[in-house]
């Protein structure tokens, strides 16, 4: 026992003993001994890695489908590492987090387009270029189309415009500075409707901005409401509705968002998102709320971040456009109307000369 306990710890227990012959036609005296030392060793970290497991299981897929991408256009990659010019830019791109194989498809793109002037300024104009082609953004209260909505306002109820999204995002003061510049820059009348059941007293801070702006406002907490005050502001341009954040990455909030605006007509989803959100979680927010028809998306928080890649990812990846750009807490100051030339100059300020 001495020995065995010197060589395997003091839990290892024997299991069998006897004399043996051994191969060589010896008689020996054989030990069998056994130490349990797998439930500190295994089980634990199984029990608490069930979710990075499938974090990583995520990843693998994406490398995987990279790497095949890789595969499949093997002599371009290794133009963009074999040309110094070309790696720094990726790099430069990669630094700003937008996604990788985005990044490498629209640089393949715009190397085509350069030929053979591969200088710094040629290939980034080309990538600017490529990149505006594939992102869209909207100008949703544009004079063309406020002349639109004002001659089919003349039979119809006002048009509702949402503001969902996540919790925190900044949708209640998004929709405060959107209706206070229509009223101030525009001088049209917009109907305000709290649909925010969820906790008691959160319909004090869009009660204060309708009472600020002098707009007509409602709280309600069910469809019917929600048509109720819509008719009673028939002589409003268009009425804004303020929504609960939710995390939608749960399903039960979709469904129940699906259910209250789904039979209204004339609705338009404003999906709010922040610009400091991760990647994979806008991505996934937006996959979640498509069925419910996002007519544009609006990113907040741009003040609040150093890189916008995972902003710009989503207007790679869908084809929602971008309508609003928010870049501060002050109501209604800081907030901008989406341009092309912006978004590019998201990934690379001050350089206007690529426009
Ligand atoms: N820095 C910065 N802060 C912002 C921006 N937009 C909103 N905020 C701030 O974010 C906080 C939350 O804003 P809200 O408008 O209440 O956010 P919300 O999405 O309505 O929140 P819930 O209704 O609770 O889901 C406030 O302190 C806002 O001032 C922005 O663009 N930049
Ligand atoms: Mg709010």
């Amino acid at each position: 026992m001495d020995m065995i306990k010197k060589e395997l710890g003091p839990d290892a227990v024997i299991l069998k003993s006897g004399k043996v012959v051994d191969p060589s036609g010896e008689p020996v005296f054989e030990v069998q001994v056994a130490v349990d030392n797998q439930q500190e060793v295994i089980l634990p970290s199984f029990r608490d890695s069930s979710n990075q497991l499938k974090q990583l299981e995520g990843k693998i897929e994406e490398i995987t489908s990279f790497l095949s991408l890789l595969v499949s256009t093997k002599d371009q990659f290794t133009g963009i590492y074999g040309d110094e010019v070309l790696s720094k830019i990726y790099h430069y791109l990669l630094m700003q987090e937008l996604d990788e194989k985005k990044v490498y498809l629209l640089l393949t793109r715009a190397l085509k387009l350069v030929k053979d002037n591969k200088s710094h300024t040629s290939i980034v104009s080309a990538f600017c270029r490529e990149l505006m082609k594939v992102v869209s953004t909207i100008k949703p209260f544009s004079d063309e189309i406020i002349s639109q909505m004002k001659a089919k306002r003349s039979y119809l109820l006002p048009p509702i415009y949402t503001f969902i999204g996540p919790t925190g995002v900044g949708k209640t003061t998004t929709l405060a500075k959107i209706a206070a510049n229509l009223k101030i820059t525009k001088g049209l009348k917009v109907g305000i409707i709290s649909f925010d059941s969820y906790r008691i007293g959160a319909c004090e801070q869009i009660a204060t901005y309708a009472r600020v702006l002098d707009a007509p406002f409602a709280t309600v907490q069910s469809r019917e409401e929600l048509e109720f005050a819509r008719k009673q502001m028939k002589d409003c341009f268009a009425v804004f509705v303020d929504t609960t954040g939710r995390n939608f990455l749960l399903s039960q909030y979709v469904i129940e968002l699906t259910e209250v605006f789904s039979s209204l007509s004339e609705v338009y989803h404003f999906l709010v998102l922040s610009a400091t959100a991760k990647d994979k979680d806008l991505t996934k927010t937006i996959q979640q709320l498509d069925p419910i028809g996002i007519y544009a998306l609006i990113f907040t928080k741009v003040d609040e971040t150093l890189s916008c890649g995972s902003l710009i990812n989503q207007l790679l990846r869908f084809p929602h456009p971008l309508a609003y750009l928010s870049t501060g807490q002050r109501v209604p100051e800081d907030i901008e109307e989406a341009s092309k030339k912006r978004l590019i100059n998201l990934i690379f300020p001050g350089k206007r000369e690529l426009g």
